[in-house]
This record gives C-alpha cells, sequence and structure tokens, in this order.
C-alpha cells in the first residue's frame, strides 16, 4: 500500500482497487477538534479529486471510531473560518465517492454522525454506537437527528437519542444503524464491502431517505420530558429537531437542526454538564502525588455486615473483587444474605443483571464470624458502629492479623482517619473510604488521606474507586470530610428556617424547585434524625449554633423519621414512605423557638433559596481554603451523586459562579454569617471559584 499525504490527525493510505483507508488518530478519544475537522475535509476533499480513489473507508485509530465532537471546543465562539463537524458531514454528504465507515470500538455522538453521512458501516466484536450529547445538556447536532430517523424511524431515534444510550454491535446490526460485524479486522471488511457497492449500489444516502414516522408523536413526547427550567431544555429542542426530521425536507431539517443546536451550546444547563463532564475525570488528578504504582487489589474484607457493610462488599462483588464479610453476630450474618440475595433478584427481575451475571457476584461474597478470616487480603475495610473506641479496636486486631502489605480502610462518615490509622500500626497503609447508602448504588465515594497516608496507597484507593465505578472524591481528614461537611451547614439553615416559622414541607418544595432530587427535611427523615442528633453529642457545633432543643425534642419523643414512623414529616399514610406534614412538628418547632426568644420571620421563597445554596458555597470555598477539598468541580461533583444536587446545574461551587461569588458574598453578609475569606478575596477581585485549585502547602 502507498502511503499518501499524511496528516498527524488524518493518515491516508491507498490500498489496491482504488480503495482509500483515512484513518482519524487524535488520542484520547478521537474527538473531533475544529483541527481534526480540518484534516478529515481536507482528506475527503483530495479523495474527491483524485481519480484513482473510486472509495474511501473512513476508521479510527487506538480500537475506537470517535468519541464525538471536541467537548473542549463548545466553551468558546469558533474562531472565524474554522471547519465545524458539521462541515465534516457535509464534505462526505457532497462526494461522489462511496463512503464506507469501519467502526473498530466507540462510535459516539459526532462520531456515528460522521458513520451515518458514510454510506454503509460496518462494526466489530467490540462496537458500540450511541448519542449520548443529551447528558451534555446538547443534542446530536451534526445531522444525527435528522440521519438516525431515516435509517431507524423517527420513533426509535428519538428513543435512543433522548436515553443516550450506548448500544452494543449486535444491537446496532438489528437496527440496521451497521450493516455487518466484521469477523476479521473492520477495515478489510469495509473495504470489501465498498467493493461490492462498486458493483451494485455506490451511494446510499440516508439524506435522500424519508423518516417512518410509526409510533412518532411530538406532542406526546415532549409531555415525557422534564420542563425546560428543570433540566429538560435539550430534550424539548430535541424533540423539535426529530419532528423536522418528518415534517421537513432534508435541507431543512438540517438547517433547523443547527440552530437549535447553536441554541443549546451555549446554553446554562449545557455549560453546567460539560463541566460536570471534566470534572468527573479531574478526580483522579491528584496535584503533587509522586507517581506510584497502585496495589492489586484481588481480595478484599469487609468489617461489619450491617446494611453499609453489605452494600460495601455488593459493590465490590460487582467489579468483580471476591469479598469476605466479616460478622460475629449470627443473625446480622442471616439478614446480610438475604440483603444480598434480594438485591441480587431484584436487579434480575428489573433485568439489569441476568441471571449468570448474579450467581457469578453472590459466588463472590462469602461470610464468616472470624476476624482471622481476612486472610491475605489485599483490602480490609471497616463498616462497624461508628464508634471511634470500638473502630480502634478493631484496627488494632486487623494491623497484627492482616497480611503486611493489605490496606487498611474506614468506612467513618466523621471520625478521625489519622487516630485510627494510629491505632492500626499501619498509617501509611490507611486510608478513610466514605461510601454513601445504599453503597451499591450511590455513585459517590469520598478517599479521606491520613496525614501518613502513602502515595502508593492513595493511588491504589484512586484506582480502586474507578474499578468499583464509583466517582471518588479525595479529602484530607477533617471532620465531616467534603460532602457532610457541606451538607451540615445546608442542614443548618434548613434548621434556622423551622426555628424562623418556615413549615418543613416548605423548604423542601423550594429545594425540589431549585432541582434536588429531595428537600432537606425528607433528607434528614431518610437518615434518622438520630444520626444528627448523635452527631452533635460527639460534636455540638456540627450544624452550627446551637439555637433550640428541636432536635433533641425529636430524638427523645423517638421521632427519628421514615424509620420510626416520624420525624420532620409523618409517615402514616398508606405509602408509609409519603412524608406528610405534620401539624404536631410545628406546634413542638414553634415552642422551642419561642423559648429560645426566636419570632416567626416572613422568610421568601427566595431568602430560603439563597441561604440552602450559599451555605453549601461558603461551606465549599471554607475547605478549599483549608485544603480540604482540591478543586471546586470535586465539591460539585460529590453533591451533585451524593446528595442529589441537580446536574443540570453543575453543582454548587459551578452555581456561585452562575449567581456571582460578588453577589453570594453580599448576601452571606447581610445573613451575618461568617464569610469564607477565599469568597471575600474571590469578590473583592470580581473573579470566580472555576479553577481554583488548592496551593496544597500540605501535599
Ligand atoms: N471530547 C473531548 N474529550 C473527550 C471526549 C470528547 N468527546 N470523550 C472523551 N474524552 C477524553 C476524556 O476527557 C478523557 O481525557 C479521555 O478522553 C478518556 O475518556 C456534533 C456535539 C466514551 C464513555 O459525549 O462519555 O459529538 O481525562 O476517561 O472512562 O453531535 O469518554 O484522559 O484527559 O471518559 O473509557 C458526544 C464523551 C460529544 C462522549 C469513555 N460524545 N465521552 O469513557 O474514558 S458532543 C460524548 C465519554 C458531540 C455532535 C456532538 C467517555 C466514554 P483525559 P474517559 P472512559
Amino acid at each position: 500500500m502507498s502511503a499518501a499525504n499524511a496528516s498527524p490527525l488524518v493518515t491516508s493510505a491507498d490500498r489496491p482497487g482504488g480503495i482509500r483507508v483515512l484513518t482519524i488518530d487524535n488520542p484520547p478519544a478521537n474527538a473531533i477538534s475544529l483541527a481534526l475537522a480540518a484534516a478529515i475535509i481536507a482528506a475527503v476533499e483530495a479523495a474527491d479529486t483524485d481519480p484513482a480513489v473510486r472509495a474511501v473507508v473512513i476508521t479510527g485509530a487506538g480500537g475506537k471510531f470517535s468519541f464525538g465532537a471536541d467537548i473542549k471546543d463548545f466553551a468558546n465562539e469558533p474562531p472565524p473560518g474554522s471547519k465545524s463537524v458539521q462541515d465534516v458531514m457535509a464534505a462526505v454528504e457532497r462526494s461522489g465517492k462511496t463512503y464506507v465507515a469501519a467502526i473498530d470500538g466507540d462510535a459516539l455522538g459526532g462520531g456515528l454522525e460522521l458513520a451515518l453521512a458514510c454510506d454503509y458501516r460496518i462494526g466489530g466484536a467490540k462496537t458500540n454506537v450511541g448519542f449520548p450529547e443529551i447528558k451534555l445538556g446538547i443534542f446530536p447536532g451534526a445531522g444525527g437527528t435528522q440521519r438516525l430517523p431515516r435509517l431507524i424511524g423517527a420513533a426509535d431515534a428519538l428513543t435512543l437519542m433522548l436515553k443516550g444510550d450506548t448500544i452494543p454491535a449486535a444491537d446496532a446490526q438489528r437496527r440496521g444503524i451497521l450493516d455487518e460485524i466484521a469477523t476479521g479486522g473492520v477495515v478489510d471488511a469495509a473495504a470489501a464491502r465498498a467493493e461490492r457497492a462498486l458493483a451494485d449500489a455506490p451511494k446510499r444516502r440516508l439524506s435522500e431517505r424519508h423518516a417512518e414516522t410509526a409510533g412518532f408523536d411530538a406532542a406526546a413526547a415532549h409531555k415525557t420530558v422534564p420542563a425546560e427550567a428543570k433540566g429538560g431544555l435539550a430534550a424539548h429542542r430535541l424533540i423539535d429537531a426529530v419532528a423536522g426530521s418528518v415534517e421537513l425536507d432534508f435541507a431543512d431539517g438540517l438547517a433547523l437542526e443547527r440552530r437549535l443546536f447553536d441554541e443549546l451550546v451555549r446554553s446554562a444547563p449545557a455549560a453546567a454538564l460539560q463541566h460536570v463532564f471534566f470534572a468527573e475525570r479531574q478526580l483522579g488528578k491528584i496535584p503533587k502525588l509522586p507517581p506510584s504504582d497502585a496495589l492489586a487489589v484481588e481480595a478484599a474484607a469487609v468489617i461489619g455486615a450491617g446494611t453499609m457493610g453489605t452494600g460495601i462488599a455488593l459493590a465490590f462483588a460487582a467489579a468483580g473483587i471476591p469479598v469476605v464479610l466479616i460478622e460475629p453476630f449470627a443473625e446480622q450474618i442471616t439478614r446480610s444474605k438475604a440483603l444480598v440475595a434480594s438485591t441480587f433478584a431484584g436487579q434480575v427481575k428489573r433485568g439489569t443483571l441476568s441471571t449468570e451475571q448474579a450467581a457469578r457476584y453472590a459466588a463472590a461474597i462469602t461470610w464468616d464470624a472470624e476476624l482471622r478470616a481476612v486472610g491475605d487480603a489485599d483490602l480490609v475495610i471497616e463498616a462497624v458502629f461508628e464508634s471511634m473506641d470500638v473502630k480502634k479496636d478493631v484496627f488494632g486486631k486487623l494491623g497484627r492479623i492482616c497480611k503486611p502489605q493489605a490496606i487498611l480502610a474506614s468506612n467513618t462518615s466523621t471520625l478521625d482517619i489519622d487516630e485510627m490509622a494510629a491505632a492500626s500500626g499501619r498509617p501509611e497503609a490507611f486510608i478513610g473510604l466514605h461510601f454513601f447508602a445504599p453503597a451499591n448504588i450511590m455513585k459517590l465515594l469520598e478517599i479521606v488521606r491520613g496525614a501518613k497516608t502513602s502515595a502508593q496507597t492513595l493511588t491504589t484507593a484512586v484506582k480502586l474507586g474507578k474499578t468499583l465505578r464509583k466517582f471518588a472524591v479525595v479529602s484530607a481528614n477533617a471532620f465531616g470530610f467534603i460532602g457532610n461537611r457541606m451538607f451540615f451547614d445546608y442542614v443548618r439553615e434548613a434548621l434556622y428556617l423551622l426555628e424562623d416559622g418556615v413549615a418543613p414541607e416548605r423548604v423542601d418544595r423550594v429545594a425540589k424547585g431549585f432541582g434536588f432530587a429531595m428537600g432537606p427535611f425528607a433528607t434528614i427523615d431518610l437518615s434518622g434524625i438520630d444520626v444528627f442528633w448523635h452527631i452533635r453529642e460527639g460534636r455540638p457545633d456540627a450544624l452550627g449554633p446551637k439555637r433550640t432543643n428541636i432536635i433533641d425534642r425529636l430524638y427523645e419523643a423517638k421521632r427519628f423519621g421514615q424509620k420510626t414512623g416520624a420525624g420532620f414529616y409523618k409517615y402514616d399514610g398508606v405509602n408509609k414512605r409519603e412524608a406528610l406534614p405534620d401539624p404536631a412538628l410545628i406546634a413542638l418547632a414553634a415552642e422551642e423557638a419561642a423559648k429560645a426568644g426566636i419570632a416567626p420571620r416572613d422568610v421568601t421563597d427566595t431568602e430560603i433559596l439563597e441561604r440552602l445554596t450559599y451555605a453549601l458555597v461558603n461551606a465549599g470555598a471554607e475547605l478549599l481554603e483549608k485544603e480540604i477539598a482540591l478543586r471546586p468541580g470535586d465539591e460539585d461533583i460529590a453533591f451533585i451523586y451524593g446528595y442529589g444536587f441537580p446536574r443540570y446545574r453543575g453543582g454548587p461551587m459551578w452555581y456561585a459562579d452562575e449567581i456571582g461569588v460578588g453577589t453570594i458574598a453580599a448576601r452571606i453578609t447581610e445573613f451575618g454569617w461568617p464569610l469564607s475569606p477565599l469568597l471575600a478575596r474571590i469578590a473583592a477581585g470580581a473573579g470566580t471559584l472555576a479553577g481554583y485549585q488548592a496551593e496544597l502547602t500540605h501535599a
């Protein structure tokens, strides 16, 4: 094969018979950046003008086709005259040559749109295709909303694009997105397909087809997605674009798609979701962490088979890591086994797990009453009662019986990691792994580094977080770490609002109206008021300066929340999980506020929202200043995945920049709270939180 003109982003090679192979090579994602778009267009135009070229195969290097347009390009207006991903599709569309996409690995977003602009599509065993754009607050904006409906029907195309799911090769072939799944190399299969096409059907443009409309109902679809102001903006616009594929000719449909896409791509939700995308990928990048090889975690042990311990074991089993649950009480082991069985049975019933997978995962979990059953576990996590004495006793024993290089971890949510590390006798191999209940479902994991945690232990924990498919946020060792520390200030303001005479259901309504999955009072009732009472016992100022005895009264009355049928709400309806306003609570709160000399106030919904969200921002800034959190984006991820902050608002710290740090600092000052010095400095300089990175002087 002779290599024709080569460009670092696209290489071009000619095969016998006039088949030119264009290989996209833009690691790590073959993302179609502005530069790559220009390079592809140049290569397409070169092939167009070369009479020796009869057909073109487009493929990707590095075992992937393309993960789509380069998300980094969306933040700013493209320079004048730059080539766009839409220009790439237009160049392929204009070409008279036969185009075959050779898809090895993933073709996502603009990558799949490039494949759809081709006449034929050949996949491989590892191929996945999909349009994940909706997760970024946008939609396929390079012909996807017009070509996919013409290929698989408007209804199915809309469903696939609204969900943003990635589908495997066999499913893609069944739907007609892939013409063939190569048994050997995809490029060879694509070249062969090109030869056959030249003989009988060289061009097969989707733009020349009509979209099947069976089952497509735009009006009905609009009713199934969230309101535009509640994260549904992109979904509504996507429905409009797909409607265009049915109602308009291709050119007009493409123009509609482009107009709607351009409106969306720099909308606030899109910018927020793109921030979340990159913040998720920053988590594992620890500044000043000396390079170190992660230890292999091939066997784990969990001490304590309660709900948390069993959930942690489920997470390990689902990640393919055998785990022994160590529990001295037989009836607890029985309950743990039942929880494991019911969890897998439920997943099989819902179709999220096959029977074989469930059996494999279940076999990875064993139980034992003896601590020595930790055996040669590479990692041992305790999930015992939240008492420092109990934990230190457990770690003292583990430090003596675990193999020398085993890592010891605590699942504590508030206790001092360094104190436990010292008790273990191996502080370098000690770390906090704070899972969120239910540990097999919640995506957030806090990795808490002790003062003596080694680089290898931390590196191992970060890699373990990825293996467990968690968003692992690294925190320094301090009360409440990151998520709970911010949450406690959020709870403080919720309680203060109750003391000011605002009903829990009103506070929660405002929080849910903002986009929180649950309001603060429903969340506290779910966790348990007793948990907060115990936290306050250990740390009286945990929820800010105590003003009333409301929490004490609820604790004494055993009004712990959902688990006792009453807390800030009552749960005595038909559905025992339904939070019902409780006049008795309102009376109790008013009585305690009066005793504390707190007069009821008229509080607006705006102030409610400001106090809840600005409490998070102020606490988050404190954590950055004290170098407990590494980046604002880490705190955003913690609050999105741990506490239900709306993803489409980017997280509390991203939201702060949207509101303006100066505005927030002024309101915090009006509220009379101690203003974070970092917020004050940023406000004074009219700066932003984005991009702030702790100096890590302690690293
Ligand atoms: N743009 C820029 N960088 C990207 C990228 C993209 N599309 N996809 C991945 N990366 C980077 C990522 O930041 C990381 O970089 C590295 O590649 C490895 O990714 C016009 C407008 C496919 C599920 O939404 O969801 O096309 O941290 O760590 O865990 O219609 O990558 O190493 O420096 O995530 O195996 C649509 C986004 C774009 C797919 C693989 N496409 N990517 O996960 O690897 S918009 C997407 C992902 C679009 C057109 C529209 C994931 C993945 P670094 P990774 P992974």
